[in-house]
């Protein structure tokens, strides 16, 4: 059988270990319009650098001129851990899934890069850029398009069988591939993200930063808004309430990548184990995901997480 390049590189993709692959078109994107709107209403709250590269992130000429395609791929990093909404000991904290194991920019990156590696191998001039949430674009409407899930009403990128607790990384190419088709949107008359948030952060397809846990504990510098403090509940890190209540994840396999399995005593951990870390927090997380947080952030999260313990 022959394959195109599109399947060669797809087949690797899958060799590599990712979850998902799909290519789509690097043309502007439309959802850049609904990301406009959403920075203009002032949804990105503090979060400086998207306001920055505004024009870039949904037209990825601007980052790599005779770009043609996009290869989009998925990672699992669902483990057979309970779920956020199973753990409600007072004496203990949450941690999200997604920064319980090591560094996802960088176990991911270093397979992206091996995909790349390929590539290259196939093709003498082509030029490539790969992206981990690590550079402006809009990843999942280009994921969208790539056919890898919908994006959901708690604005996650879903895929069907593999739920939502996926990384997306990308290639942007100047290879002309064959591109695949998006999927139908599957939530329907479901609300239960929208419902289940505790700051009610989100409207169908449309998240407020300035009110979501995950915004608030990971990249809101200073203090926390007296009105939102109580709702950050048991939050130390991020919040998986949205992906948790939907009901695509409820069967969605778990990762094989043993690197996103939680590190030592971050699985809903005890308040008073948490006691000690800040002196050693740039050691102790510097492979973890949590270091983006910088001490003053954890510290801040801890005091409210204890706070809340007690009322
Ligand atoms: C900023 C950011 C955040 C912010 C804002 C999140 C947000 N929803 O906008 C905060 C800090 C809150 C955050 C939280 C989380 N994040 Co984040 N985040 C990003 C980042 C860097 C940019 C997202 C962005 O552009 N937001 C702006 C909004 C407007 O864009 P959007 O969410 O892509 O929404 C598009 C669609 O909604 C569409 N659209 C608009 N209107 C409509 C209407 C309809 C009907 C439809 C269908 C579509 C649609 O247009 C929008 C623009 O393209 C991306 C990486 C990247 N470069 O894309 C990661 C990313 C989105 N985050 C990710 C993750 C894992 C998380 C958390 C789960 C972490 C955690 N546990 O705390 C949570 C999830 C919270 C949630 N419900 O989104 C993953 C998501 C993977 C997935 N399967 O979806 C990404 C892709 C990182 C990665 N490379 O894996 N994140
Ligand atoms: S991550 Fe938490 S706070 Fe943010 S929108 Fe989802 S449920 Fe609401
Ligand atoms: S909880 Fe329901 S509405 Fe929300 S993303 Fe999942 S299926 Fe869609």
């Amino acid at each position: 059988m022959i394959f195109s390049l599109s399947q060669i590189i797809k087949n690797e993709a899958v060799r590599l270990g990712f979850n998902l692959v799909g290519i789509t078109s690097a043309k502007p994107h439309p959802d850049r319009l609904c990301f406009f709107e959403w920075l203009d209403q002032g949804m990105a709250a503090t979060m400086d650098w998207m306001y920055r590269s505004r024009e870039k992130r949904g037209e990825p000429t601007l980052v790599l001129p005779g770009v043609q395609s996009i290869i989009c791929v998925g990672l699992l990093y669902k483990t057979d851990y309970p779920q956020s909404l199973e753990c409600q000991d007072k004496e203990r904290g949450w941690i999200s899934n997604y920064a319980w194991g090591d560094d996802y920019h960088e176990v991911f990156l270093s397979k992206l890069k091996l995909l790349e590696q390929f590539i290259h191998e196939k093709n003498l001039d082509v030029q490539t850029k790969s992206y981990v949430d690590t550079g402006p674009l809009l990843e999942r409407s280009y994921a969208a398009s790539s056919g890898l899930g919908w994006i959901g009403k708690n604005t996650c990128l879903i895929h069907p069988h593999l739920g939502s607790f996926f990384f997306l990384g990308e290639i942007l190419t100047n290879l002309k591939l064959e591109f695949d088709a998006s999927m139908m949107d599957h939530c329907g008359k479901c609300t239960r993200c929208i419902d289940a948030c505790p700051t009610q952060a989100l409207t169908p397809h449309k998240l407020d930063a300035n009110k979501c846990i995950s915004y608030l504990t990971i990249e809101h510098r200073g203090r926390i808004d007296e009105k939102l403090v109580a709702q950050v509940g048991h939050h130390i890190v991020g919040c998986d309430i949205c992906q948790d209540v939907c009901p695509w994840n409820d069967k969605a396999p778990c990762t094989k990548e043993k690197s996103f399995e939680p590190g030592p005593g971050l699985f809903n951990p005890d308040l008073d184990s948490l006691e000690k870390i800040g002196e050693n927090f740039s050691e102790i997380f510097k492979k973890s995901p949590i270091k983006r947080l910088k001490k003053e952030g954890w510290e801040r999260n801890l005091k409210i997480v204890r706070k809340n313990k007690v009322v």
